[in-house]
């Protein structure tokens, strides 16, 4: 901060602070964090920025560069930012979108900008984050071309040609000197959220071009998203490999008190509710009033209906709020113009007056639906009925986790070996594949703050059970007690409440095999499902043990990779190499050396980039479908997307 600013902290220094100096002293404040996914943010935002052209009506094509050297350009077909002069700052309209904060959305004021999240800070945000970018619009038969440093213009607006094209194109290179991370875009995230786009923009063409990398006939990595259905295709993307109950997705689409709601949703097979939602594009992984909104209406409209059926008339018990949601897949994206966003990651929708918008656009919506589709209406209330017996069932299951929980001392599983500390900001649990693998893990630790709970086999397939088969898995249930995690208040039979987590890192620690991933899956599926929290709140890890142990005489070394071993030969000038299946061929001091000491090791941190994308790999991983999953597993070493 500038001498000048500090001293006179009036009402015009804070609009001086407002400044784009302030973005580079708290970038965290405007991007959310500095790290991969602020990095990748600047490009949300850039892309936001010809979204916004497209909702207003005058671009469809947006195309996504991400340059040899690590820069990206953005262009759009759109009317291009105006290039004339600003009257009030006196220098180009352009100019003044790029370098001043919060200008971005003001020359159109009825469109939906988003205000408080993480996107719609506005372009001039990157551009402060950026040691050079580019703006080049075309317009008006000329090319016209910016470029700035840190946020300030370098020169004034300048024509550079002529042209028949419409348009903007940003390039921007992030600030090395700002992220905490490599100046590196993951393709798969970028291009994730350009297919995310395309789906709740439809009509509009989006292409992403990784420049880094060429396929197997010689050409750029290319895609190219366009929904033509939007929603509706969405949903069906995200349910390909769930078994539809209904004839096709229900879509429906309306305006209430000048929201924008649009809906889109299908019921299948599955025993999971995946509601994802949107405001103004921007997932909502908090929800908020247009989530519960929608909750509100739905059971609302299907209650009604099947009272009116005489369906429920054999059930001996009420119906509850999940019970209309089991095996439902919906998208909820409304638009709303001065969203207000709260929550740990700002990305709960707060405005009350969106609730009964949403409640009421969805009621009228699927009444209509109901009263034209009577097959599915029928189908859709004997899932209901289906899914309030199976509830019955699951909380009778449920009682004995917690009654055992009580029972047994302390409750906690008798092959637990726990650890000695207790503050579960030091502790660990690994949860081992196998009797054998969990002896040596117990010789292997640190006792003090490293637990062990050997798992026998394959755990239960929680993506193919209903809730009770879970309830009743005694390995699931040997993981509540462990981790002294509950289900299940005094208001809400399925609510989780994780604050006695006994252990802050829970390591997943299986073989290096084919089966060891499958178990890993598994393991990681059930947190998914039953414990999200724990995996929203990066407590969940997987070890990864080595592959190799390379030996020459008294030399000794581990490789993790096929590439690491080669070089490791290399350097010893050949030796033997042995090849470790499972962690039952380490002995205690190896595994501890090269996989449970903290000093040493590597572990994945898994963390949940897109929960909609998340979702559609676990239940295509684990749902009963078998060739799309052969299919990803030979395109994905690991988890695609889902980061780990
Ligand atoms: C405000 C007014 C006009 C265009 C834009 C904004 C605009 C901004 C961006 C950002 C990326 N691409 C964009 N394309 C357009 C034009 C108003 C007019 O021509 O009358």
């Amino acid at each position: 901060m500038s001498e000048e600013n500090k001293n006179n902290y009036g009402a015009d220094s804070i609009q001086a602070l407002e400044g784009m100096e302030h973005v580079r002293m708290r970038p965290s404040m405007y991007i959310g964090d500095v790290g991969v996914r602020g990095l990748h943010h600047l490009v949300y935002e850039v892309v936001d920025n010809s979204i916004d052209e497209a909702m207003a009506g005058h671009c469809d094509t947006i195309s996504v560069i991400i340059n040899e050297d690590n820069s990206v350009s953005v262009k759009d077909n759109g009317r291009g930012i105006p290039v004339g002069m600003h009257k009030k700052e006196g220098v180009s309209a352009l100019e003044v979108v790029m370098t001043k904060i919060g200008a971005g959305g003001k020359f159109d004021k009825d469109s939906y900008k988003v205000s408080g999240g993480l996107h719609g800070v506005g372009v001039s945000v990157v551009n402060a984050l950026s040691t050079l970018l580019k703006a080049t619009v075309y317009r008006d038969g000329k090319v016209w071309e910016q470029e700035y440093s840190k946020g300030k213009a370098l020169y004034p607006v300048k024509t550079v040609g002529e042209t028949d094209e419409r348009g903007t194109m940003v390039t921007f290179m992030a600030d090395d000197t700002i992220f905490q991370t490599e100046i590196d875009f993951n393709y798969d995230t970028l291009s994730m959220r350009m297919r995310e786009l395309s789906f709740l923009n439809q009509g509009v063409t989006i292409t992403i071009t990784d420049k880094r990398r060429k396929d197997d006939e010689g050409n750029f990595v290319f895609e190219k998203f366009l929904s033509t259905e939007g929603l509706t295709e969405f949903v069906r993307y995200l349910d390909a490999t769930r078994e539809q109950l209904t004839s096709d997705v229900i879509a429906m689409e309306g305006e209430k008190n000048g929201i924008p709601v649009e809906v889109a949703m299908v019921y299948n097979t599955s025993y999971s509710e995946n509601l994802h939602s949107y405001v103004n594009n921007i997932n909502t992984h908090e929800g908020g009033t247009h989530l519960s909104g929608f909750r509100r209406g739905l059971t609302h409209t299907l209650k009604k209906y099947a009272e009116k059926s005489g369906m429920l008339s054999k059930l001996k018990f009420d119906i509850a709020g999940d019970d209309f949601r089991e095996g439902l897949t919906a998208i909820i994206s409304v638009k709303v113009a001065e969203p207000q966003f709260e929550g740990q990651t700002k990305t709960k929708l707060g405005n009350r007056e969106v609730s009964s918008a949403v409640s009421q656009a969805v009621s009228e919506m699927l009444t209509n639906y109901l009263e034209e589709n009577p097959d599915d209406a029928k189908i859709i209330v004997q899932k209901v009925i289906l899914a309030a017996q199976a509830r019955h069932a699951a909380s009778k299951a449920r009682e004995m986790v917690q009654r055992k929980t009580v029972m047994s001392g302390g409750g906690l599983p008798g092959k637990l070996s726990d650890c000695s500390w207790s503050d579960p900001e030091k502790c660990e649990i690994f949860l081992v594949e196998g009797d054998s693998a969990g002896g040596t893990a117990k010789q292997g630790r640190d006792r003090n703050f490293q637990a062990i709970l050997p798992l026998r086999g394959k755990i239960l397939n929680v993506e193919k059970a209903m809730q009770h088969k879970a309830f009743e898995n005694e390995e699931i249930r040997s993981m509540y007690t462990a981790l002294g995690v509950t289900v299940g208040t005094e208001e809400d039979p399925r609510a989780l409440n994780v604050s006695k987590l006994r252990y802050h890192k829970v390591v997943i620690m299986c073989d290096a095999d084919v089966d060891g991933s499958h178990i890993e899956t598994l393991i990681l599926t059930f947190f998914f499902r039953y414990m999200r929290e724990l995996v929203e709140n990066g407590n969940i890890y997987v070890a990864a043990p080595p592959l190799y142990l390379v030996k020459k005489g008294k030399k000794r070394e581990y490789a993790w990779n096929d590439e690491d071993r080669d070089a490791i030969v290399k350097k010893f000038g050949g030796g033997t190499i042995q090849r470790y299946k499972g962690l039952g061929e380490m002995n205690a001091v190896q595994l501890w050396d090269t996989t449970m000491n903290p000093a040493e090791r590597t572990m994945y941190q898994i963390k949940i980039e897109s929960a909609a994308e998340a979702d559609r790999v676990f239940s295509m991983l684990m749902g009963d479908e078998v060739p799309p999953r052969r299919k990803f597993i030979e395109e994905n070493a690991t988890y695609a997307n889902i980061d780990i």
